[in-house]
C-alpha cells in the first residue's frame, strides 16, 4: 500500500501525443504572453504543486479565497492565483473562449478555457490577503503597479513545463519528489522553505526540526520570485550546494521550488504548507516571521513575528501536514552553540548578525565570523557582493553644452585608469551621438531616448563591475532619475552637476554653437531656446569658473573615496 503523501498527485498535463496535437491547434488561438510571475504560477498549477486548483481562479473562487481563505466549495486555499491581463486583451476575449498561454519566448505552455472575466477591487484584495492596502508591501505594490486591471479565470490544460536552463538536475515536480521519497523509503519528510542563503543558524534549526519530527529533511528553497532585493537564486543555490555536505546524505535532500512568493506572512505560511504537502512532505518548518514582507510605510512590521505559526496551527489538522515551529535561533557565546531565543539561560551572551548587518559587512569587505556562517558560503557571497571598492558604478555628469563636462570626465577617466583595478568607459555626449544615437535630434523625446540608451549601457557596465563615466547634457530631471534607478539596481550612481552658468558657457563658446543658437540657426538649444532642470540634490556640484580641470576631477575622486567606491 502506498501511503497517501507518496501516491501520485493529479497533474494538468495531457499525454505526450495529445500535447503535440494540442500545441499545433493552440497556435491558432489568441494568446497571452505570461509575465514571469504567471509562468511560476502556471508551472505549479500544471505539475500539481497547487493541487486542488485546476486552473487560474474564477470569480466565485477568487471572492471566496480573498474573504475566507477557502475556495467556493469550502476547501482551504489561502492565496488568490489569478491571471491578470490588460484591459485591451480582456476586451478581445469572450467567456467560453480558449486562449494559448505562452512564455516570454513565445513557447506555448498550456491553454485555458476562459470561464470568468472580471475587474477586481484591488484595494479589497490587498486589505484581505496582505492585511493592508500599503504599497510598501511588495505584493500590494505588484498588485497596483505591475498586475493588469482585469482577471481571467478558467481551467488550464498543460502542454509542457516551462523550460529551465539552470540547475536542471535540482528541480523536481511534486510527483518526482514523491517518487524519490518512495524509492528512498522516506515516510516522514520535513520541508524547510527558504529564500536566503543557509548559515549555521539555519543548519541547526533544520537539524533540530528533523530530530523533533523524526523525519528526513528536504531543503526546499524558492528559486522563482522572492522579495525584491534578495540575493539572486544563482548565488543562493551555489551557497546551498556548498553546505549540503554538512548534512547526512542518507536523510537529507535538496530540491528547488519555482514558486513566486507573495511575502504574505501568515497566509503565505499556510499556502507554503499546502504546496509542501503536494510535494509529498509530512512536516513543514515555520520559523519566526515566516515570509515576512518587512516594514509598512509607517515603519511598523506588517505582521507579528509568530502570526504565521498561529494561523498555521489553526488549520493544521485540516491541511494534512504538520508544523514544526521554531523560535528565532541565536548563538550563545558561553555554550558555543545555537539555541532557540526562548531557551537561552539568563545572563548568557547572545550573538546575532542581522540581514542588514551581513549586507553591510559584505559591502565593506569586513569579517564575517565563523560562528555565523560557513567559509564556503561566505566566499560565494563575496563573489556576488564584492566590497564597494570592487563594485561597478556610474559617474553621471550633467550641465550645459560647453560647461566643461567632457574635459572633466576625460581627466577623471585618466585618474581612474591610473589607479587601475576596474575597466573604465567614457560615454561622452558627442561620442554617444556619433555612435549609439546618430539618428536622433534634440526634441524632448529624442533627448530622453538618448539618455535612456546611455543609462542602459551604463547599467550594464556597472552590473559587470566596470566604471561608466557619462557626460551628456541630460537636461530633464525625470530622465536622470530613471537612469539612476536603472543603474542603482547594480551599483552606485553619482550625479555630478557641472554648474557653469549659461553666461559663462556662452562667453567661452568653444564650438561656436551659442552664436548659431542666438542667430536662430540651431533650434532647441539648451539654455537658450530649450529648458534645463537644475539638479536638486546631486552627489556633487562642481563650480568650474576659476577652478582648474585637474582640481575638479580631484574633487570627484575625493567624493568617490568618501563613498567607499575607490580604496583610500
Ligand atoms: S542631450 O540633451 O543630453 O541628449 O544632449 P547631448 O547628447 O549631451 O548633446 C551633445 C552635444 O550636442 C551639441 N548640440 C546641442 N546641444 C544642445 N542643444 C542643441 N540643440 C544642440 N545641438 C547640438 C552640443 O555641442 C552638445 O555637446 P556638449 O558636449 O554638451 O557641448
Amino acid at each position: 500500500m502506498i501511503i497517501p503523501n507518496l501516491a501520485p498527485i493529479p497533474e494538468l498535463f495531457v499525454s505526450y501525443d495529445s500535447a503535440q496535437k494540442l500545441k499545433v491547434e493552440a497556435g491558432e488561438l489568441t494568446s497571452w504572453d505570461l509575465s514571469p510571475r504567471q509562468i511560476c504560477d502556471l508551472e505549479l498549477l500544471m505539475n500539481g504543486g497547487f493541487n486542488p486548483l485546476k486552473g487560474f481562479l474564477g470569480q466565485a473562487d477568487y471572492d471566496s479565497v480573498v474573504d475566507t481563505m477557502r475556495l467556493a466549495d469550502g476547501t482551504l486555499w489561502p492565496m488568490p492565483v489569478t491571471l491578470d491581463v490588460t484591459e485591451d486583451f480582456a476586451d478581445s476575449i469572450v467567456e467560453g473562449q480558449d486562449i494559448a498561454l505562452r512564455d516570454q519566448e513565445g513557447v506555448i505552455l498550456g491553454t485555458m478555457t476562459v470561464t470568468d472575466k472580471w475587474t477586481p477591487v484591488k484595494s479589497h484584495e490587498a486589505e484581505q490577503v496582505f492585511g493592508a492596502n500599503d504599497v510598501a508591501h511588495p505584493a500590494v505594490n505588484y498588485l497596483h503597479h505591475a498586475a493588469g486591471k482585469v482577471y481571467l479565470g478558467g481551467p488550464v490544460t498543460g502542454i509542457q513545463q516551462p523550460v529551465h536552463y539552470d540547475f536542471r538536475g535540482r528541480r523536481d515536480t511534486p510527483n518526482e519528489l514523491r517518487a524519490y521519497f518512495r524509492k528512498m523509503g522516506w515516510r516522514r519528510v520535513v520541508a524547510f522553505q527558504t529564500r536566503n542563503p543557509l548559515h549555521r543558524a539555519h543548519q541547526e534549526l533544520t537539524f533540530r526540526a528533523a530530530k523533533e519530527a523524526q523525519a528526513n529533511l528536504l531543503i526546499h528553497p524558492v528559486v522563482g520570485m522572492t522579495k525584491p532585493g534578495d540575493i539572486d537564486h544563482f548565488t543562493r543555490v551555489r551557497c546551498y550546494e556548498a553546505v549540503l555536505d554538512q548534512y547526512p546524505s542518507t536523510t537529507t535532500s535538496m530540491s528547488l521550488l519555482n514558486l513566486a512568493m507573495r511575502m504574505a506572512g501568515p497566509r503565505e505560511a499556510v499556502w507554503h504548507g499546502l504546496i509542501r504537502k503536494n510535494h509529498g512532505c509530512t512536516h513543514f518548518i515555520v520559523g519566526r516571521d515566516h515570509a515576512g514582507p518587512g516594514k509598512n510605510s509607517k515603519g511598523d512590521d506588517f505582521y507579528g513575528p509568530y502570526d504565521a505559526q498561529d494561523l498555521f496551527r489553526q488549520h493544521e489538522a485540516e491541511m494534512g501536514i504538520e508544523m514544526v515551529d521554531f523560535k528565532h535561533m541565536v548563538y550563545v557565546q558561553e555554550r558555543a552553540e545555537y539555541q532557540p531565543a526562548d531557551e537561552v539561560a539568563k545572563g548568557a551572551t547572545v550573538l546575532n548578525i542581522s540581514g542588514t548587518e551581513l549586507r553591510r559587512r559584505l559591502a565593506e569587505g569586513l569579517e564575517i565570523p565563523d560562528w555565523f556562517s560557513f567559509p564556503d558560503v561566505v566566499s560565494e557571497l563575496r563573489k556576488t557582493r564584492p566590497a564597494r571598492s570592487k563594485q561597478g558604478f556610474t559617474v553621471f555628469f550633467t550641465g550645459f553644452s560647453g560647461s566643461g563636462k567632457s574635459t572633466i570626465a576625460n581627466a577623471l577617466m585618466v585618474k581612474l585608469m591610473e589607479m587601475g583595478g576596474r575597466p573604465v568607459t567614457l560615454l561622452d555626449g558627442d561620442i554617444v551621438r556619433k555612435n549609439l544615437s546618430s539618428e536622433l535630434g534634440f526634441s524632448k523625446e529624442h533627448r530622453d531616448l538618448n539618455i535612456r540608451r546611455i543609462g542602459y549601457v551604463a547599467s550594464e557596465i556597472t552590473k559587470n563591475g566596470g566604471i561608466a563615466i557619462c557626460a551628456p547634457i541630460a537636461p530633464y530631471a525625470t530622465t536622470r532619475r530613471a537612469v539612476r534607478e536603472d543603474v542603482e539596481q547594480f551599483g552606485a550612481f553619482i550625479e555630478i552637476h557641472v554648474a557653469t552658468s549659461i553666461e559663462e558657457c556662452e562667453r567661452r563658446d568653444r564650438k561656436g554653437l551659442y552664436k548659431l543658437a542666438r542667430e536662430g540657426k540651431i533650434k532647441e538649444f539648451t539654455g537658450i531656446s530649450d529648458p534645463y532642470d537644475i539638479p536638486e540634490k546631486p552627489e556633487l556640484r562642481l563650480e568650474t569658473e576659476n577652478v582648474e580641470v585637474d582640481n575638479c576631477a580631484h574633487q570627484v575622486i575625493l567624493k568617490l573615496e568618501s563613498m567607499g567606491l575607490v580604496a583610500a
